[in-house]
């Protein structure tokens, strides 16, 4: 193994469209922020560099959506994302964005030098173009079938049901996100980063040199490298990005891919200045790219293969990307709302950051898909949290504030069950550690709420609180020890739980600890005082998970309606046939609800002809008092009909909603009772 003098963590630029949910913490934000804190406790030199991505035509398709500028949208969800991981405590040591002034000129310059050195071959191609919208169409700005899996809504640059990344000129049958038209072909050209190229040194690099790489990304590299790679364009035909600088490009940019990446590049100078080039070309700097799977071949590949286009750059160390969170088993999806935000979360769920936290390391999508459901949330943080962790601490610090006011007893001579405890605590702290350099970070979460286990299983076998009265010089050693793994408590679990942590550390009046005093049984010296007992957590109520719950029932039932579409089901009729209906509109003049039964409403109706009584079966939708004095259509020449007793003398008439829901129809302006309507 390579020795390294400092670490550069970069994680990946969440697009500016959209909020972040659970799927993105889960798979970059929480393990990158886990690695960072980690790093940091051992005492290394690190550089966590985040930043939003804020080009790309899903930026600008909102914008138009909502009738405001691009600029607009990425300044409202830079702010809405940068606030919600400082509030879960993402500790990034920049957080920027690719709309920087920095930033521009060093995309800009990154293209100029690879221009200069002569890196791109300049292509003229038919691209899609929309002749009503006056626009190339390249990317989300079409859809269309996808050539591999037939899935009719695949975008012009991948299709998110088989994960194929596409060109737009792929899709068959493709048509314009923007009209709605089948766009026609036109020539443009665009400069393309020759893959091709670097296709040797990729796969000496990546399948020769890198074997230790995750099995889910050296897997992906693999079959990319495999298929052979082709030139790449990294310019398009957008008013929105940075513009390509050179001449006679006018009305071109740089691909979002493209520009991108190099905001890490960006981010790091907006941190540390004139120092930047030590975390990017030193080669005593490690690089790493925490991501998800659908950017690996953009980390693996694309990126690598533009850092070694311009030659004096480091590569990336290694890229430990996760698989998807999915929710409830669905998939997380921004555009169906299928999500937990985080500012949502952040807001509806105050002071408990490190429960979420906890949760999505727990099931951290590490190798495969993972589930995120309310229901687990409630049992993780229940039954581990609170009666395992937040269990152990508040008993050990009680017992040492009722036996010694607080303060640490010396121990004594060391019994077996005391040394076996030790080495127990020991061995996870070993598998702990090992876990958080391989980053299985799931694993390594296990081990650390190994150690509160044992804390448990120690004071339950000991049990203190009876020895008290029979051997107090005893309970002494056995306290001592007790605070010792609370000490330890506070370091294995800082960087997954920071805000439990500083509580912790508090309450036992620590100073700073370090990774490497973790496994030691010498934290707290004998005579210090510690705090009064504080609870680490608090248990979650069943209201809590439900009402989250109905919440995601309640996006799901929108979607549903929104995915609604009328079916036409019925033959048609001749005039005669509707003509014999006699319509017409009545006032309500009387409602009320029909004694036990749950769907009927009794009307008394002014139908301009001496009134009637007409029963209708939409109790469910309305309070009776709500419908008096409206004007309604009912059909006045049903023959009269028994129901419960009562007789009705017509028809209310209803629109059915697309969730089964009625709606009373009538007039929209004032009719006269009697009206008839055809
Ligand atoms: N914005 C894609 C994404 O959010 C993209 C990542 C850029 S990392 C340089 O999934
Ligand atoms: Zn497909």
């Amino acid at each position: 193994m390579k020795e390294f003098k400092r670490t550069l963590i970069t994680s990946a630029l969440p697009y500016a469209n959209g909020p972040v949910h659970i799927g993105h913490l889960a798979g970059v934000y929480v393990p990158a922020d886990i690695y960072a804190r980690y790093l940091r406790l051992k005492g290394e030199e690190v550089l966590f560099v985040g930043g939003s991505d804020e080009h790309g035509v899903p930026i600008t398709i909102k914008a138009k959506k909502e009738g405001v500028t691009p600029q607009d949208i990425v300044d409202r969800y830079h702010g809405i994302i940068k606030e919600s991981f400082e509030g879960l405590g993402i500790s990034f040591d920049v957080y920027g964005r690719t709309t920087s002034a920095t930033h521009r000129r060093v995309a800009s310059d990154f293209f100029r030098r690879l221009y200069d050195k002569g890196e791109f071959i300049e292509k003229t191609s038919e691209q899609l173009y929309d002749e009503q919208a006056g626009q190339f169409l390249a990317d989300r700005y079409v859809t269309g079938t996808c050539p591999h899996c037939g899935n009719e809504h695949a975008y012009g640059d991948q299709c998110e049901k088989c994960g194929t990344s596409l060109n737009a000129t792929d899709l068959i049958n493709p048509k314009s996100a923007i009209t709605g038209n089948t766009p026609v072909m036109k020539e443009t050209s665009h400069w393309y980063l020759p893959l091709d190229k670097w296709e040797p040194r990729l796969r000496q690099w990546i399948l020769e040199e890198h074997k230790e790489w995750k099995s889910n990304v050296y897997g992906q590299c693999k079959s990319w490298l495999d298929m052979g790679l082709q030139p790449r364009a990294v310019s398009r035909d957008l008013d929105w990005g940075i513009p390509v600088p050179v001449e006679g490009a006018e009305g071109k940019v740089l691909y979002v891919w493209f520009d991108a990446p190099i905001g890490y590049i960006s981010n790091t100078i907006d941190c540390v200045g004139d120092d930047w080039e030590k975390w990017w070309k030193d080669s005593s700097t490690r690089m790493l790219h925490f991501i998800g799977k659908d950017n690996i071949v953009f980390h693996c590949i694309v990126f690598p293969a533009m850092l070694m286009a311009d030659g004096s750059y480091n590569l990336p160390d290694n890229v430990p990307a996760n698989e998807f969170l999915n929710l409830e088993d669905d998939k997380i999806s921004t555009s169906r709302n299928w999500a937990v935000w985080l500012h949502e979360y952040l807001r509806e769920l105050p002071e408990r950051q490190d429960e979420l936290r906890y949760v999505l390391t727990a099931n951290a999508p590490e190798t495969k898909d993972n589930n995120f459901t309310w229901r687990d949330y409630q049992s993780r943080v229940n039954s581990e949290l609170v009666a395992i962790l937040g269990n152990f601490v508040n008993r050990a610090v009680v017992l040492i504030n009722k036996y010694y006011d607080g303060v640490i007893p010396q121990r004594g001579e060391l019994q077996p069950i005391d040394r076996e405890m030790m080495a127990s605590v020991a061995e996870s702290v070993k598998a702990l550690t090992e876990c958080l350099d391989n980053f299985k970070f799931r694993d390594a979460l296990k081990e650390a709420m190994n150690i509160a286990r044992i804390g448990n299983k120690y004071l339950a076998d000991c049990e203190p609180w009876k020895l008290i009265k029979t051997d107090p010089e005893r309970v002494k050693t056995i306290m001592n020890l007790a605070a010792q793994i609370c000490a330890n408590l506070s370091v294995a679990f800082a960087p997954f739980l920071p805000f439990m942590c500083d509580k912790l550390v508090k309450m036992l009046g620590e100073a700073k600890m370090s990774w490497d005093m973790l496994g030691s049984f010498d934290l707290i010296p004998a005579g210090h005082k510690i705090g009064e007992p504080v609870l680490l957590f608090e248990k979650i109520e069943d209201s809590v998970v439900e009402a989250q719950v109905q919440k995601l029932l309640d996006t799901k039932k929108a979607n549903e309606l929104e995915a609604w579409q009328p079916e036409v089901v019925k033959k048609d009729v001749g005039y005669e046939d509707f003509e014999k209906l006699d319509i017409r509109v009545g006032r309500v003049v009387e409602c009320s609800n029909v004694p036990k039964s749950k769907k009927l409403l009794e009307f008394k109706i002014d139908d301009g002809m001496g009134g009637r009584t007409i029963l209708s079966g939409i109790a469910a939708y309305y309070k009776p008092e709500d419908l008096i004095g409206k004007e309604v259509c009912f059909i006045a020449n049903f023959p009269p009909r028994k129901m419960m007793g009562r007789e009705s003398m017509g028809m209310i008439l209803s629109a059915v909603n697309a969730d089964g829901s009625l709606t009373v129809i009538g007039p929209q302006g004032e009719v006269k009772p009697g009206s008839t309507v055809g």
